[in-house]
């Protein structure tokens, strides 16, 4: 299992989230990276595939304002991250907005996604590398694993939200379909529910999207991955949502996940992306539920046996010493441990 990293995705470092109506550290931190970094030896050189795969999951006037955004805070004469306050919640949207403010209203669903000097950066990156995984499927390799940092799957074709700019699993399926190794699963196993990825493939009945996630009754991102949301349109019964309780453990969360994969096998999937958190860890710091080291070995054996090429993308995991060891044990039943 070849496994892809790239240093420049450290360049994205904000300073602080708003949080629960006070400022914390910025939870996404690059030391998340480079704690999974130091835990194996060998990685893999990205590739760069330059914008066209990007631009096929995202609005290119989204892209733009990424590329751009903390240079037009900076001319605005503000300090630090850029950080929208306002946001429309009636998704109106003139085509002249000029001040930057307005710009990162426009593009966001929540407060806590700064933009740094190099978020860009980081996030082209972050999407190399998950581009650089489906090529290692594309040659032949059963599965790879990509550390892709800023994560993806909160972040829809236009928006960005929950620490996520560009949909590394939503870019990184659509390049795997174009190169012949559709169709296309999505397993979605962080601890929050992916809404960014759900809503790119909601009307879109060639890629399945199934994730097991935090009910949003009680956890962010709360408007999304309710039972109910099945897909629409061409995508009707393409989006599955398994939502859990907080205090899962594996004996609710192993049912959930065969399932899914029973699921992702009767849809006929012939490739699958796997967003990955860690932030189901007993021991993660901003979420709830209580999974072992030894579940995220059983959980990989379980995907490992569906048999598909298989890509996984690396979404959260906030218990950065702990994080290494996480991902080790979650790639075992792939052969890495
Ligand atoms: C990103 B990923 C804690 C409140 C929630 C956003 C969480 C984003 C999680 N500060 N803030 O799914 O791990
Ligand atoms: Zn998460």
């Amino acid at each position: 299992m070849k496994l892809f990293f790239d240093d420049r995705q450290c360049a994205h470092a904000p300073a602080r989230e708003l949080h629960n109506g006070d400022w914390t550290d910025f939870a996404e931190t690059p030391a998340r990276a480079l704690a999974v970094k130091n835990h194996f030896a060998d990685w893999a050189e990205v590739t760069d595939h330059g914008l066209e795969p990007i631009l096929a999951v995202h609005d290119a006037d989204y892209v733009a304002f990424l590329q751009t955004a903390h240079d037009e805070w900076l001319a605005a004469g503000r300090p630090g991250d850029a950080i929208p306050y306002a946001l429309p919640v009636i998704r109106r949207r003139p085509l002249d907005l000029t001040r930057i403010d307005a710009k990162l209203g426009a593009h966001s669903f929540d407060t806590a996604t700064p933009i740094s000097a190099g978020t860009w950066t980081a996030a082209y990156w972050s999407a190399q590398t998950a581009l650089s995984g489906v090529d290692a499927l594309a040659a032949g390799e059963g599965s790879a694993y990509a550390l892709c940092r800023p994560p993806g799957h909160h972040c829809g074709a236009d928006y960005m939200g929950g620490y996520c700019y560009l949909n590394t699993p939503a870019i990184a399926a659509r390049a795997a379909a174009a190169q012949g190794l559709g169709p296309v699963a999505i397993l979605d196993v962080d601890y929050h529910h992916g809404n960014g990825t759900q809503d790119i493939f909601y009307e879109d009945g060639s890629v399945l999207f199934c994730s097991i996630h935090a009910d949003p009754k009680t956890d962010y991102p709360f408007f999304w991955g309710h039972a109910d949301e099945m897909g629409a349109g061409a995508g009707e019964g393409a989006t599955a949502n398994w939502p859990l309780p907080r205090g899962t453990t594996a004996e609710t969360y192993m049912p959930a996940l065969d399932a899914a994969l029973a699921r992702i096998r009767e849809w006929g999937a012939r490739c699958l992306i796997v967003s990955f958190g860690a932030d189901t860890y007993d021991g993660d710091p901003i979420s709830f539920f209580a999974l072992t080291q030894d579940d995220y070995r059983e959980m990989s054996r379980r995907i490992a046996a569906v048999d598909l090429p298989t890509l996984v993308v690396m979404e959260g995991g906030y218990a950065v010493d702990a994080l290494g060891e996480n991902v080790a044990a979650f790639l075992s039943g792939f052969g890495r441990d």
